[in-house]
């Protein structure tokens, strides 16, 4: 594969903003807590009572209104709990063609044609939840940000598609350092070395949860929470200061390859998330993941 343009990697400043939070949370109270420590028995009290509301078996809006709440909740205290979460675009509440960033660092994407569909099923057959639809020629923008260039060592991305054999999901522009292409990743270290991994089996128009993880010079890919692949790298993976494309990539020296198809739950760590880690996301996000209305039906086109 080869590069139509060159371009001159910079190591990523660590991000300034990380451990900030932290530090201003783990300030303590006057009557002994730490900030972290109220979130969560926040967040317990607010997921118990969703879960006596649920039990209470509320009309069907009201109790789906409910549950919406609770997760967007839970999202927020999952940013303020763990600050390795620099990115999480999860398409629920998409506006004025922002996709804003759920991880609490603002890192707002820009939509490009890409259109929000509705009719996610919950696991209990509910009709709620939101993707961004990609027809061809659409493409979300994530800007670089300080909190998004990644250290090279240590980082995951996840997200979810469904698409049949399309391909051009997720390009790192500047550098060309990360890249799905279809069921294949591509990856490029400081010295200017390819490594592809596998996303097998994510291709066949259903709901698939794929990502990577990077720890040190090993790269893992993984799809449904299975790895696929593993490589060993002879230098770092190269930087991420620069933008981030979800549906378009680049070829040569144009940028107007694109993707046809859903994506939805676009997530970036600045942590190499454990097997047993993945594994947890694919289970909570499956139940969301199941099949589109038929006529969002990816199938349908
Ligand atoms: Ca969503």
């Amino acid at each position: 594969m080869k590069k139509g343009f060159t371009h001159t990697p910079q190591r990523a400043q660590r991000h300034p903003i990380k451990g900030r939070r932290l530090g201003e949370a783990s300030a303590r109270l006057v009557w002994g807590f730490t900030v972290i420590e109220l979130l969560v028995v926040i967040a317990v009290i607010g997921l118990l009572s969703s879960i006596v509301l649920v039990s209470l078996d509320l009309p069907g809006k009201r109790r789906q209104a409910t549950l919406a709440k609770t997760l967007e909740f839970s999202q927020s205290i999952q940013s303020a709990i763990g600050d390795e979460l620099v990115g999480s675009w999860t398409f629920e509440n998409v506006a004025g063609g922002k996709a804003p960033d759920m991880s609490g660092y603002n890192n707002v994407g820009t939509i490009y044609g890409a259109t929000q569909v509705d009719g996610l099923k919950l696991a209990s057959g509910a009709g709620t939840g939101q993707a961004l639809s990609f027809d061809g020629n659409d493409y979300l923008e994530i800007p670089y940000s300080a909190s998004l260039g990644l250290p090279a060592n240590n980082e995951t991305v996840l997200f979810w598609v469904k698409h049949n054999g399309s391909s051009n999901m997720f390009f790192e522009s500047s550098g060309w350092s990360r890249r799905l292409f279809g069921t294949v990743w591509v990856f490029t270290d400081a010295g200017n070395t390819y490594y592809q991994l596998g996303a097998d089996g994510s291709n066949d128009g259903n709901w698939h949860l794929v990502g990577y993880t990077i720890t040190g010079r090993t790269i893992k890919s993984y799809v449904d929470g299975k790895q696929i692949s593993e490589v060993t790298t002879s230098a770092d993976v190269c930087c991420t200061a620069s933008t981030w494309w979800v549906g378009r990539v680049c070829s040569g020296s144009t940028c107007d390859l694109y993707y046809t198809g859903l994506i939805d739950e676009v997530r970036i760590y600045t942590k190499a998330l454990t097997a047993g880690e993945i594994q947890k996301q694919y289970a909570e996000g499956a139940g969301r993941h199941q099949e589109l209305a038929a006529a969002n039906n990816v199938n349908e086109k």
